[in-house]
């Protein structure tokens, strides 16, 4: 089963927060995006985050990827004080390959995914051609301005 993943951070050590999950997913990774810098998306008084995307073939159903996830995010002690407020990791399930799901408990495409530059920017960098629902996320992508730049690990302490 093929799945795109969305992770980001903005609290504690954010680029080795999303190493844990390139590293736990290594063995199944078809593709990893660059890091971003991204600005706050829907809570907009919190700091920037960090956001990558991969692409992974797993032998997993949806809700077993769906676990496997959410133990990524406890290992990572994960902090969530409020809905999109700070985090240390989220690991997000944007889109499974030949298979959607509006159970509230895991809603396949992910409901904002559309709508989120921090999203598509990245999985536009690893799959110019994926498509969300059956629109191109270049088309997606091109309609929203939110600001979205590659990271630069030097400038991380
Ligand atoms: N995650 C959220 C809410 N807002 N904004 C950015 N830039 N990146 C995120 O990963 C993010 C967000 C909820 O999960
Ligand atoms: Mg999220
Ligand atoms: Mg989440």
């Amino acid at each position: 089963m093929r799945a795109v993943l969305s992770i980001g951070s903005n609290m504690g050590n954010r680029r080795a927060l999303l190493q844990t999950v390139l590293d736990d997913f290594a063995a199944e990774t078809v593709a990893v995006s660059p890091f971003y810098t991204t600005a706050p998306w829907g809570v907009e008084d919190q700091e920037d985050f960090l956001n990558a995307v991969l692409i992974v073939d797993v032998d997993l159903t949806p809700l077993e990827l769906l676990h496997r996830a959410q133990a990524l995010e406890q290992a990572a002690e994960r902090v969530r004080q409020r809905r999109w407020g700070p985090r240390t990791l989220d690991v997000d399930i944007v889109d499974i390959e030949g298979y959607s799901s509006q159970d509230p408990v895991l809603t396949v495409p992910h409901p904002h995914a559309h709508e989120r530059a921090f999203v598509l920017v990245p999985w536009l960098a690893i799959d110019p051609d994926a498509t969300l629902a059956g629109v191109p996320i270049a088309t997606l992508a091109a309609q929203l301005d939110d600001a979205v730049e590659v990271s630069d690990p030097l400038e991380e302490a």
